[in-house]
Protein backbone atom coordinates (compact mmCIF):
# COMPACT_ATOMS: atom_id res chain seq x y z
CA UNK A 1 0.00 0.00 0.00
CA UNK A 2 1.23 3.29 -1.00
CA UNK A 3 1.47 5.95 1.66
CA UNK A 4 -1.21 8.39 -0.08
CA UNK A 5 -3.45 5.50 0.09
CA UNK A 6 -2.93 4.95 4.18
CA UNK A 7 -3.40 8.60 4.56
CA UNK A 8 -6.27 8.33 2.75
CA UNK A 9 -7.93 5.62 5.24
CA UNK A 10 -7.15 7.22 7.75
CA UNK A 11 -8.91 9.88 6.63
CA UNK A 12 -11.34 8.50 5.76
CA UNK A 13 -12.13 6.55 8.84
CA UNK A 14 -11.66 10.12 11.18
CA UNK A 15 -14.58 11.05 8.39
CA UNK A 16 -16.63 8.57 9.61
CA UNK A 17 -16.09 9.14 13.52
CA UNK A 18 -16.71 12.42 12.73
CA UNK A 19 -19.92 11.25 11.32
CA UNK A 20 -20.99 9.03 13.99
CA UNK A 21 -20.37 11.82 16.34
CA UNK A 22 -22.47 14.38 14.20
CA UNK A 23 -26.36 15.01 16.05
CA UNK A 24 -28.72 14.71 14.26
CA UNK A 25 -32.07 16.35 15.31
CA UNK A 26 -34.97 15.22 13.23
CA UNK A 27 -38.28 17.57 13.01
CA UNK A 28 -40.11 14.86 12.61
CA UNK A 29 -39.12 13.81 16.37
CA UNK A 30 -39.91 16.91 17.67
CA UNK A 31 -43.86 16.48 16.37
CA UNK A 32 -43.03 17.84 12.46
CA UNK A 33 -46.06 16.24 10.43
CA UNK A 34 -46.23 16.93 6.44
CA UNK A 35 -48.72 19.49 5.47
CA UNK A 36 -48.99 21.02 9.16
CA UNK A 37 -47.14 24.03 10.42
CA UNK A 38 -43.49 22.95 11.48
CA UNK A 39 -42.51 25.94 13.20
CA UNK A 40 -42.58 25.06 16.65
CA UNK A 41 -40.97 21.41 16.24
CA UNK A 42 -38.25 23.15 14.15
CA UNK A 43 -37.41 26.17 16.35
CA UNK A 44 -37.15 23.25 19.42
CA UNK A 45 -34.64 21.06 17.24
CA UNK A 46 -33.14 24.48 16.34
CA UNK A 47 -32.39 25.07 19.98
CA UNK A 48 -30.99 21.66 21.00
CA UNK A 49 -28.84 21.95 17.83
CA UNK A 50 -27.54 25.46 18.81
CA UNK A 51 -26.97 24.19 22.46
CA UNK A 52 -24.63 20.96 21.23
CA UNK A 53 -21.31 21.09 22.51
CA UNK A 54 -20.23 19.10 19.38
CA UNK A 55 -21.65 19.42 15.66
CA UNK A 56 -25.06 18.72 15.07
CA UNK A 57 -27.56 19.08 12.28
CA UNK A 58 -31.56 19.72 11.87
CA UNK A 59 -32.78 18.01 9.77
CA UNK A 60 -36.06 18.32 7.21
CA UNK A 61 -37.01 15.11 5.63
CA UNK A 62 -38.19 14.80 2.51
CA UNK A 63 -41.51 15.60 1.68
CA UNK A 64 -43.76 18.87 2.06
CA UNK A 65 -43.75 21.13 4.88
CA UNK A 66 -45.81 24.10 5.91
CA UNK A 67 -43.66 26.75 8.07
CA UNK A 68 -45.70 29.99 8.94
CA UNK A 69 -42.37 31.75 10.05
CA UNK A 70 -38.92 31.10 11.72
CA UNK A 71 -36.64 32.76 13.38
CA UNK A 72 -33.29 30.81 14.06
CA UNK A 73 -31.11 32.46 15.75
CA UNK A 74 -27.48 31.89 17.16
CA UNK A 75 -25.33 31.67 18.89
CA UNK A 76 -23.98 28.09 18.46
CA UNK A 77 -21.99 26.22 20.23
CA UNK A 78 -19.79 24.16 17.68
CA UNK A 79 -20.98 23.79 13.84
CA UNK A 80 -24.34 23.36 13.04
CA UNK A 81 -26.27 22.37 9.71
CA UNK A 82 -29.49 22.77 8.56
CA UNK A 83 -30.03 20.05 5.91
CA UNK A 84 -33.42 20.48 4.08
CA UNK A 85 -34.48 17.80 2.25
CA UNK A 86 -38.02 18.43 2.03
CA UNK A 87 -40.21 21.45 0.75
CA UNK A 88 -41.15 24.23 2.76
CA UNK A 89 -43.90 26.38 2.11
CA UNK A 90 -44.76 29.89 3.05
CA UNK A 91 -48.42 30.47 4.42
CA UNK A 92 -50.25 31.89 1.14
CA UNK A 93 -51.63 34.78 2.63
CA UNK A 94 -48.70 36.83 4.77
CA UNK A 95 -50.76 38.03 7.34
CA UNK A 96 -50.97 34.27 8.93
CA UNK A 97 -47.43 34.94 9.84
CA UNK A 98 -47.41 35.52 13.44
CA UNK A 99 -44.78 38.63 13.07
CA UNK A 100 -46.21 40.31 10.39
CA UNK A 101 -42.52 42.93 10.22
CA UNK A 102 -40.25 39.77 10.11
CA UNK A 103 -39.62 37.78 7.05
CA UNK A 104 -40.33 34.35 6.48
CA UNK A 105 -37.44 32.44 7.41
CA UNK A 106 -34.37 34.44 9.59
CA UNK A 107 -31.64 33.13 10.01
CA UNK A 108 -29.01 35.08 12.70
CA UNK A 109 -26.10 35.13 14.34
CA UNK A 110 -24.36 31.57 13.53
CA UNK A 111 -20.69 30.60 12.98
CA UNK A 112 -19.49 27.91 10.88
CA UNK A 113 -23.43 27.36 9.62
CA UNK A 114 -24.23 25.06 6.91
CA UNK A 115 -27.69 24.72 5.16
CA UNK A 116 -27.70 22.20 2.45
CA UNK A 117 -30.00 19.23 1.38
CA UNK A 118 -31.49 19.95 -2.17
CA UNK A 119 -34.93 21.15 -0.72
CA UNK A 120 -37.29 24.31 -1.86
CA UNK A 121 -38.22 27.36 0.17
CA UNK A 122 -41.30 28.21 -1.53
CA UNK A 123 -43.13 31.51 -0.75
CA UNK A 124 -46.08 30.81 -2.83
CA UNK A 125 -45.98 34.77 -3.81
CA UNK A 126 -48.12 34.45 -6.76
CA UNK A 127 -50.76 35.94 -4.70
CA UNK A 128 -48.86 38.49 -3.33
CA UNK A 129 -47.43 39.87 -6.29
CA UNK A 130 -50.69 40.72 -7.76
CA UNK A 131 -51.06 43.20 -4.56
CA UNK A 132 -47.74 44.67 -5.07
CA UNK A 133 -48.20 47.94 -5.71
CA UNK A 134 -45.29 49.86 -4.47
CA UNK A 135 -43.83 50.85 -7.88
CA UNK A 136 -46.88 53.32 -7.94
CA UNK A 137 -47.57 53.67 -4.10
CA UNK A 138 -45.36 54.88 -1.63
CA UNK A 139 -47.82 53.66 1.34
CA UNK A 140 -47.70 50.04 -0.04
CA UNK A 141 -47.87 46.62 2.04
CA UNK A 142 -44.44 46.11 2.88
CA UNK A 143 -44.11 41.85 1.64
CA UNK A 144 -41.65 40.01 4.01
CA UNK A 145 -38.73 39.16 2.80
CA UNK A 146 -38.42 35.11 2.16
CA UNK A 147 -34.52 34.06 3.80
CA UNK A 148 -32.85 36.37 5.75
CA UNK A 149 -29.34 35.76 6.82
CA UNK A 150 -27.79 37.96 9.12
CA UNK A 151 -24.22 38.06 10.86
CA UNK A 152 -23.53 35.13 9.81
CA UNK A 153 -19.90 33.88 9.45
CA UNK A 154 -17.82 31.36 7.97
CA UNK A 155 -20.75 29.36 6.54
CA UNK A 156 -21.74 27.93 3.30
CA UNK A 157 -25.58 28.06 1.68
CA UNK A 158 -25.51 24.81 -1.09
CA UNK A 159 -28.00 22.99 -2.96
CA UNK A 160 -30.71 25.04 -1.65
CA UNK A 161 -33.81 26.60 -4.17
CA UNK A 162 -36.05 29.31 -2.76
CA UNK A 163 -38.63 29.83 -5.24
CA UNK A 164 -41.55 32.27 -5.74
CA UNK A 165 -40.87 34.69 -2.75
CA UNK A 166 -43.10 37.71 -2.37
CA UNK A 167 -40.44 39.78 -2.21
CA UNK A 168 -36.63 39.99 -2.33
CA UNK A 169 -35.66 36.21 -2.09
CA UNK A 170 -32.54 36.35 -0.14
CA UNK A 171 -30.92 38.87 1.96
CA UNK A 172 -27.30 38.98 3.36
CA UNK A 173 -26.68 41.58 6.01
CA UNK A 174 -23.81 42.25 8.09
CA UNK A 175 -22.26 38.61 7.14
CA UNK A 176 -18.26 37.38 6.72
CA UNK A 177 -17.04 34.79 5.09
CA UNK A 178 -20.62 33.35 3.70
CA UNK A 179 -20.49 30.76 0.29
CA UNK A 180 -23.26 30.34 -2.05
CA UNK A 181 -23.08 27.41 -3.57
CA UNK A 182 -25.14 25.67 -6.27
CA UNK A 183 -28.38 28.38 -4.61
CA UNK A 184 -31.07 28.34 -6.94
CA UNK A 185 -33.15 30.96 -6.93
CA UNK A 186 -36.93 31.03 -8.95
CA UNK A 187 -39.40 33.33 -9.92
CA UNK A 188 -40.85 34.50 -13.25
CA UNK A 189 -39.61 37.25 -15.23
CA UNK A 190 -42.77 39.38 -14.46
CA UNK A 191 -43.25 38.94 -10.62
CA UNK A 192 -42.34 42.52 -8.74
CA UNK A 193 -39.02 43.06 -6.74
CA UNK A 194 -38.82 39.81 -6.32
CA UNK A 195 -34.74 40.15 -6.31
CA UNK A 196 -32.72 36.96 -5.62
CA UNK A 197 -29.85 37.90 -3.96
CA UNK A 198 -29.55 41.37 -1.84
CA UNK A 199 -26.09 41.64 -0.30
CA UNK A 200 -25.21 44.63 1.66
CA UNK A 201 -22.90 45.62 4.72
CA UNK A 202 -20.87 42.50 3.96
CA UNK A 203 -17.52 41.22 3.16
CA UNK A 204 -15.93 38.21 1.32
CA UNK A 205 -19.42 36.94 0.61
CA UNK A 206 -18.98 34.13 -2.36
CA UNK A 207 -21.44 33.24 -4.86
CA UNK A 208 -20.73 30.52 -7.29
CA UNK A 209 -22.15 27.78 -9.43
CA UNK A 210 -26.03 29.19 -9.07
CA UNK A 211 -28.85 29.87 -10.98
CA UNK A 212 -31.11 32.97 -10.77
CA UNK A 213 -34.68 33.38 -12.62
CA UNK A 214 -36.65 36.26 -10.98
CA UNK A 215 -38.13 39.32 -11.82
CA UNK A 216 -35.64 42.07 -10.31
CA UNK A 217 -31.92 42.09 -9.82
CA UNK A 218 -30.35 38.96 -9.78
CA UNK A 219 -28.03 40.10 -7.35
CA UNK A 220 -27.96 43.52 -6.29
CA UNK A 221 -25.26 44.94 -4.29
CA UNK A 222 -25.85 47.15 -1.33
CA UNK A 223 -23.60 49.77 0.23
CA UNK A 224 -20.94 48.32 2.66
CA UNK A 225 -20.01 45.76 0.70
CA UNK A 226 -16.27 44.12 0.48
CA UNK A 227 -15.22 41.65 -1.45
CA UNK A 228 -17.76 40.13 -3.57
CA UNK A 229 -17.37 37.51 -5.72
CA UNK A 230 -19.43 36.13 -8.12
CA UNK A 231 -18.60 33.25 -10.76
CA UNK A 232 -19.97 30.90 -12.66
CA UNK A 233 -23.43 32.30 -12.29
CA UNK A 234 -26.58 32.67 -15.01
CA UNK A 235 -29.07 35.18 -14.59
CA UNK A 236 -32.50 35.48 -16.42
CA UNK A 237 -34.90 36.64 -16.58
CA UNK A 238 -34.17 39.38 -14.45
CA UNK A 239 -32.46 43.12 -14.48
CA UNK A 240 -29.04 41.59 -13.86
CA UNK A 241 -26.39 42.08 -11.16
CA UNK A 242 -26.90 45.75 -9.93
CA UNK A 243 -24.04 47.25 -7.33
CA UNK A 244 -27.14 50.14 -5.84
CA UNK A 245 -28.26 51.95 -6.40
CA UNK A 246 -26.56 54.20 -3.74
CA UNK A 247 -26.40 57.49 -2.44
CA UNK A 248 -30.27 58.61 -0.98
CA UNK A 249 -28.74 57.65 2.74
CA UNK A 250 -25.59 59.60 4.44
CA UNK A 251 -25.30 56.48 6.55
CA UNK A 252 -24.44 54.40 3.61
CA UNK A 253 -20.87 52.76 3.54
CA UNK A 254 -18.10 52.29 0.58
CA UNK A 255 -18.34 49.60 -1.83
CA UNK A 256 -15.04 47.72 -2.67
CA UNK A 257 -14.11 44.84 -4.30
CA UNK A 258 -17.00 43.45 -6.36
CA UNK A 259 -15.58 40.30 -8.65
CA UNK A 260 -17.82 39.22 -11.68
CA UNK A 261 -16.47 36.14 -13.09
CA UNK A 262 -17.88 34.00 -16.04
CA UNK A 263 -21.34 34.49 -15.44
CA UNK A 264 -24.07 34.30 -18.10
CA UNK A 265 -27.31 36.78 -18.78
CA UNK A 266 -30.48 35.44 -20.52
CA UNK A 267 -33.01 38.13 -21.67
CA UNK A 268 -31.65 40.46 -18.71
CA UNK A 269 -32.90 44.06 -18.95
CA UNK A 270 -29.37 44.59 -17.44
CA UNK A 271 -25.86 42.72 -17.60
CA UNK A 272 -23.14 44.45 -15.15
CA UNK A 273 -24.76 47.72 -13.81
CA UNK A 274 -23.56 50.34 -11.51
CA UNK A 275 -26.44 53.25 -10.97
CA UNK A 276 -26.22 55.99 -8.24
CA UNK A 277 -28.82 58.61 -7.44
CA UNK A 278 -28.41 62.34 -8.21
CA UNK A 279 -29.24 64.92 -5.72
CA UNK A 280 -28.59 62.55 -2.98
CA UNK A 281 -26.45 63.36 0.24
CA UNK A 282 -24.11 60.55 -0.07
CA UNK A 283 -20.29 61.17 -0.50
CA UNK A 284 -19.50 57.51 -0.80
CA UNK A 285 -16.58 55.74 -2.81
CA UNK A 286 -17.43 52.68 -5.41
CA UNK A 287 -14.05 50.82 -6.48
CA UNK A 288 -12.32 47.70 -7.69
CA UNK A 289 -14.72 46.29 -9.63
CA UNK A 290 -14.38 43.41 -12.22
CA UNK A 291 -15.89 42.43 -14.52
CA UNK A 292 -14.68 39.91 -16.89
CA UNK A 293 -15.85 36.54 -18.87
CA UNK A 294 -19.53 37.72 -19.52
CA UNK A 295 -21.81 36.44 -22.04
CA UNK A 296 -24.71 38.17 -23.09
CA UNK A 297 -27.50 36.70 -24.67
CA UNK A 298 -30.21 39.39 -25.91
CA UNK A 299 -29.47 41.55 -23.21
CA UNK A 300 -30.89 44.93 -23.32
CA UNK A 301 -28.34 46.97 -21.60
CA UNK A 302 -25.28 45.11 -20.67
CA UNK A 303 -22.97 47.29 -19.34
CA UNK A 304 -24.54 50.74 -17.37
CA UNK A 305 -22.77 52.87 -15.13
CA UNK A 306 -25.74 55.46 -14.45
CA UNK A 307 -24.95 58.04 -11.98
CA UNK A 308 -28.15 59.57 -13.28
CA UNK A 309 -30.06 57.10 -11.71
CA UNK A 310 -33.47 58.24 -10.82
CA UNK A 311 -36.79 56.07 -11.20
CA UNK A 312 -40.34 57.69 -10.97
CA UNK A 313 -38.69 61.38 -11.18
CA UNK A 314 -38.13 61.08 -7.51
CA UNK A 315 -34.99 63.12 -7.52
CA UNK A 316 -33.34 66.57 -9.17
CA UNK A 317 -30.66 65.58 -12.38
CA UNK A 318 -29.83 69.21 -11.89
CA UNK A 319 -27.08 67.98 -8.85
CA UNK A 320 -24.65 65.80 -9.92
CA UNK A 321 -24.29 62.22 -7.43
CA UNK A 322 -21.58 62.76 -5.09
CA UNK A 323 -20.16 59.32 -5.50
CA UNK A 324 -16.97 58.42 -6.83
CA UNK A 325 -16.32 55.47 -8.74
CA UNK A 326 -12.94 54.13 -9.72
CA UNK A 327 -10.62 51.20 -10.87
CA UNK A 328 -13.26 49.35 -13.12
CA UNK A 329 -12.22 46.86 -15.20
CA UNK A 330 -14.09 45.10 -18.05
CA UNK A 331 -12.63 42.76 -20.31
CA UNK A 332 -13.97 39.75 -22.06
CA UNK A 333 -17.81 40.70 -22.57
CA UNK A 334 -19.58 39.11 -25.41
CA UNK A 335 -22.78 38.29 -27.32
CA UNK A 336 -26.00 40.30 -28.00
CA UNK A 337 -28.21 43.05 -26.86
CA UNK A 338 -31.69 43.51 -27.79
CA UNK A 339 -31.04 47.80 -27.60
CA UNK A 340 -28.51 49.76 -29.53
CA UNK A 341 -27.23 51.10 -26.62
CA UNK A 342 -24.38 48.28 -25.66
CA UNK A 343 -22.11 50.30 -23.15
CA UNK A 344 -23.78 53.45 -21.09
CA UNK A 345 -20.95 55.40 -18.91
CA UNK A 346 -22.56 58.54 -17.81
CA UNK A 347 -20.94 59.35 -14.62
CA UNK A 348 -20.91 62.32 -12.29
CA UNK A 349 -19.63 65.92 -13.61
CA UNK A 350 -18.56 66.61 -10.50
CA UNK A 351 -17.01 62.95 -9.79
CA UNK A 352 -16.02 61.78 -13.04
CA UNK A 353 -15.21 58.26 -13.13
CA UNK A 354 -11.67 57.34 -13.22
CA UNK A 355 -8.96 54.69 -14.09
CA UNK A 356 -11.86 52.38 -15.97
CA UNK A 357 -10.24 50.11 -18.09
CA UNK A 358 -12.31 48.10 -20.77
CA UNK A 359 -10.19 45.03 -22.83
CA UNK A 360 -12.30 43.01 -25.36
CA UNK A 361 -15.80 43.73 -25.85
CA UNK A 362 -17.75 41.87 -28.60
CA UNK A 363 -21.68 42.62 -28.56
CA UNK A 364 -24.02 42.99 -31.28
CA UNK A 365 -27.11 44.16 -31.82
CA UNK A 366 -29.57 43.01 -35.02
CA UNK A 367 -32.17 45.15 -34.43
CA UNK A 368 -34.16 47.73 -36.54
CA UNK A 369 -33.72 50.69 -33.80
CA UNK A 370 -30.59 52.44 -35.17
CA UNK A 371 -26.85 51.48 -35.33
CA UNK A 372 -25.13 49.83 -31.87
CA UNK A 373 -23.81 52.74 -30.18
CA UNK A 374 -21.84 53.28 -26.57
CA UNK A 375 -22.69 56.38 -24.36
CA UNK A 376 -20.17 57.95 -22.32
CA UNK A 377 -20.17 60.81 -19.97
CA UNK A 378 -17.48 62.21 -17.83
CA UNK A 379 -15.05 59.15 -18.31
CA UNK A 380 -12.16 58.34 -20.18
CA UNK A 381 -11.44 54.81 -20.68
CA UNK A 382 -8.07 53.18 -21.04
CA UNK A 383 -8.24 50.78 -23.74
CA UNK A 384 -7.26 47.27 -24.54
CA UNK A 385 -7.52 44.80 -26.73
CA UNK A 386 -10.83 45.45 -29.33
CA UNK A 387 -14.00 46.72 -28.65
CA UNK A 388 -17.01 46.66 -30.87
CA UNK A 389 -18.69 48.26 -31.23
CA UNK A 390 -15.82 51.00 -30.89
CA UNK A 391 -15.95 52.76 -27.19
CA UNK A 392 -16.97 56.63 -26.68
CA UNK A 393 -17.28 57.29 -30.42
CA UNK A 394 -20.85 59.18 -31.60
CA UNK A 395 -22.31 56.44 -33.70
CA UNK A 396 -21.76 57.01 -37.20
CA UNK A 397 -24.44 59.15 -39.20
CA UNK A 398 -27.12 56.13 -40.05
CA UNK A 399 -29.76 56.53 -42.58
CA UNK A 400 -32.86 56.24 -40.56
CA UNK A 401 -35.26 54.39 -42.38
CA UNK A 402 -38.69 53.39 -41.19
C1 LIG B 1 -15.84 27.66 13.85
O1 LIG B 1 -14.68 27.08 13.33
C2 LIG B 1 -13.50 27.72 13.78
C3 LIG B 1 -12.35 27.11 13.03
O2 LIG B 1 -12.47 25.74 12.97
C4 LIG B 1 -13.40 27.53 15.29
O3 LIG B 1 -12.26 28.19 15.76
C5 LIG B 1 -14.62 28.13 15.94
O4 LIG B 1 -14.61 27.87 17.32
C6 LIG B 1 -15.88 27.53 15.37
N1 LIG B 1 -17.04 28.22 15.91
C7 LIG B 1 -18.16 27.57 16.17
C8 LIG B 1 -19.25 28.36 16.79
O5 LIG B 1 -18.33 26.41 15.90
C1 LIG C 1 -14.08 32.39 11.10
O1 LIG C 1 -13.03 31.58 10.67
C2 LIG C 1 -11.75 32.13 10.90
C3 LIG C 1 -10.76 31.18 10.29
O2 LIG C 1 -10.95 29.88 10.74
C4 LIG C 1 -11.57 32.32 12.38
O3 LIG C 1 -10.34 32.96 12.62
C5 LIG C 1 -12.68 33.17 12.95
O4 LIG C 1 -12.57 33.26 14.35
C6 LIG C 1 -14.01 32.55 12.61
N1 LIG C 1 -15.11 33.28 13.16
C7 LIG C 1 -15.43 34.53 12.88
C8 LIG C 1 -16.58 35.07 13.61
O5 LIG C 1 -14.84 35.18 12.04
C1 LIG D 1 -14.07 31.01 5.82
O1 LIG D 1 -14.87 29.96 6.31
C2 LIG D 1 -14.33 28.68 6.08
C3 LIG D 1 -15.31 27.66 6.62
O2 LIG D 1 -16.55 27.82 5.99
C4 LIG D 1 -12.97 28.56 6.75
O3 LIG D 1 -12.41 27.32 6.42
C5 LIG D 1 -12.06 29.67 6.26
O4 LIG D 1 -10.86 29.63 6.99
C6 LIG D 1 -12.72 31.01 6.51
N1 LIG D 1 -11.89 32.07 5.96
C7 LIG D 1 -11.69 33.21 6.59
C8 LIG D 1 -10.83 34.21 5.88
O5 LIG D 1 -12.18 33.47 7.68
C1 LIG E 1 -15.95 30.46 -3.89
O1 LIG E 1 -16.43 29.18 -3.51
C2 LIG E 1 -16.09 28.15 -4.42
C3 LIG E 1 -16.78 26.90 -3.96
O2 LIG E 1 -16.45 26.58 -2.63
C4 LIG E 1 -14.57 28.01 -4.47
O3 LIG E 1 -14.22 27.03 -5.42
C5 LIG E 1 -13.97 29.34 -4.88
O4 LIG E 1 -12.58 29.26 -4.81
C6 LIG E 1 -14.44 30.43 -3.95
N1 LIG E 1 -13.95 31.71 -4.44
C7 LIG E 1 -13.39 32.60 -3.66
C8 LIG E 1 -12.94 33.86 -4.31
O5 LIG E 1 -13.24 32.41 -2.46
C1 LIG F 1 -18.36 29.01 -16.39
O1 LIG F 1 -19.68 28.90 -15.87
C2 LIG F 1 -20.41 27.79 -16.36
C3 LIG F 1 -21.78 27.84 -15.73
O2 LIG F 1 -22.44 28.94 -16.22
C4 LIG F 1 -19.71 26.49 -16.00
O3 LIG F 1 -20.42 25.42 -16.58
C5 LIG F 1 -18.29 26.53 -16.54
O4 LIG F 1 -17.61 25.39 -16.09
C6 LIG F 1 -17.57 27.77 -16.01
N1 LIG F 1 -16.25 27.86 -16.58
C7 LIG F 1 -15.16 27.95 -15.83
C8 LIG F 1 -13.88 28.08 -16.55
O5 LIG F 1 -15.22 27.95 -14.60
C1 LIG G 1 -17.81 39.14 -32.50
O1 LIG G 1 -19.00 38.36 -32.43
C2 LIG G 1 -19.52 38.04 -33.71
C3 LIG G 1 -20.87 37.40 -33.51
O2 LIG G 1 -20.84 36.41 -32.53
C4 LIG G 1 -18.52 37.13 -34.42
O3 LIG G 1 -19.00 36.81 -35.70
C5 LIG G 1 -17.19 37.88 -34.54
O4 LIG G 1 -16.21 37.02 -35.10
C6 LIG G 1 -16.70 38.35 -33.16
N1 LIG G 1 -15.55 39.21 -33.34
C7 LIG G 1 -14.44 39.06 -32.63
C8 LIG G 1 -13.35 40.04 -32.87
O5 LIG G 1 -14.31 38.16 -31.81
C1 LIG H 1 -31.68 38.86 -34.99
O1 LIG H 1 -32.64 39.05 -33.95
C2 LIG H 1 -33.79 38.27 -34.08
C3 LIG H 1 -34.75 38.70 -32.99
O2 LIG H 1 -34.09 38.76 -31.75
C4 LIG H 1 -33.42 36.81 -34.00
O3 LIG H 1 -34.58 36.01 -34.12
C5 LIG H 1 -32.44 36.49 -35.11
O4 LIG H 1 -32.01 35.15 -34.99
C6 LIG H 1 -31.25 37.41 -35.05
N1 LIG H 1 -30.41 37.19 -36.22
C7 LIG H 1 -29.09 37.09 -36.13
C8 LIG H 1 -28.37 36.90 -37.41
O5 LIG H 1 -28.48 37.15 -35.07
C1 LIG I 1 -38.73 36.39 1.90
C2 LIG I 1 -39.97 36.28 1.36
O1 LIG I 1 -40.39 37.05 0.55
N1 LIG I 1 -40.51 35.28 1.81
C3 LIG I 1 -41.47 35.06 1.22
C4 LIG I 1 -40.96 33.81 1.01
O2 LIG I 1 -42.00 33.17 1.13
C5 LIG I 1 -42.78 33.43 2.27
C6 LIG I 1 -43.82 32.65 2.15
O3 LIG I 1 -44.62 33.36 1.31
C7 LIG I 1 -43.49 34.62 2.20
O4 LIG I 1 -44.37 34.85 3.27
C8 LIG I 1 -42.44 35.51 2.24
O5 LIG I 1 -43.05 36.67 1.90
Amino acid sequence: MTPTFKILIVLSSLACIANAQQKVFDVTTFGAKQNADISQALLSAWKEACASPTPSTVLIPKGTWSLKQAKLVGPNKAPVELRVEGILKAPLDPTQMPNKQGEWVTINYLDNFTLSGGGVFDGQGHEAWKRNDCHKNTNCVKLPLNLSFNFITNSTIRDVTTKDSKNFHVNVIGCYNVTFLRFTVSAPGDSPNTDGLHIARSKKINVTDSVIKTGDDCVSIGDGTEQLHIENVVCGPGHGISVGSLGRSTTEQDVIGIYVKNCTFIGTQNGVRIKTWPSAPATLKVTDLQFEDLIMDKVTYPIVIDQEYCPYNLCKLDSPSLIKISNVKLDKIRGTTSDPVAVTFVCSKTKPCENVQVGDINLTYNGTLGPITTKCNNVKPSLTGKQNPPLCVPAPASKQSA
